[in-house]
């Protein structure tokens, strides 16, 4: 088998989803699975999500970028200002997951530490992974974090990128469940902690996994 790259949209907590994705995917030690961010939140099984990554680790060659809710996480459990509030954004269903409401030091330090690890993108040949958005005319390493975190496609569709790579994206939740490609662009969150489904796409051949929360497959 080729090595694959296979991109996985907004997990927001839906382990069955996931579950379900990788029993499908089968990963091995040539592949390489590339997180979008926003791994926690909102669903129910955040803890669950983070010790999956880990464990997969073991099997095939794991790429976690950080999404804006990883970031909200990490800041509110340093005790830091966080650009909204976690708890009000789904990080009450995250500390749920470890039975930490009120408690957060409940957060197994192991998955802060790993989530504290997290990349701002990556990239390959033709493609380039990030959570949320970028700035067409600057290069990827120069790019501000509030752009590639936090701006949503709702706000501003940029035109393609300067590398002349195609852009992986999640973040912009696609309300209808279809994946949003423009072509030079791919956004590939398509609302699986509401009525959509966790996507998983192989930029290179096009080829696309979904499951719904439930860890229903899509056929
Ligand atoms: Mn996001």
């Amino acid at each position: 088998m080729h090595k694959r790259v296979i991109a996985f949209g907004d997990v927001h907590g839906c382990v069955r989803s996931l579950r379900a994705l990788l029993g499908e995917i089968q990963p091995t030690q040539q592949d390489t699975l590339v997180f979008l961010g926003d791994c926690v939140d909102h669903g129910p099984g955040s803890r669950e999500v983070i010790s999956e990554l880990i464990g997969l680790k073991e099997k095939c060659c794991v790429v976690p970028i950080l999404g804006n809710h990883e970031e909200m996480m990490v800041r509110f459990l340093e005790g830091r200002t966080q650009a909204d509030d976690w708890l009000q954004c789904g990080g009450k269903e995250t500390l749920d997951s470890y039975e930490g409401v009120g408690h957060p030091e409940a957060v197994w330090s192991e998955h802060v530490e790993f989530i504290k690890g997290w990349r701002d993108f990556f990239e390959t040949n033709h493609h380039f992974f990030i959570h949320a958005n970028y700035d067409e005319e600057v290069p990827l390493l120069a790019q501000c974090w509030d752009v590639f975190r936090w701006q949503s496609l709702r706000e501003v569709v940029p035109g393609p990128h300067c590398s002349g790579k195609t852009a992986i994206v999640g973040h912009s939740s696609q309300k209808k469940g279809e994946i949003l490609d423009l072509g030079y662009l791919v956004c590939i969150d398509t609302y699986c902690h509401g009525t959509g489904w966790l996507t998983a796409l192989e930029p290179e051949t096009g080829e696309i996994w979904q499951a719904d929360r439930e860890g229903r497959l899509r056929k």
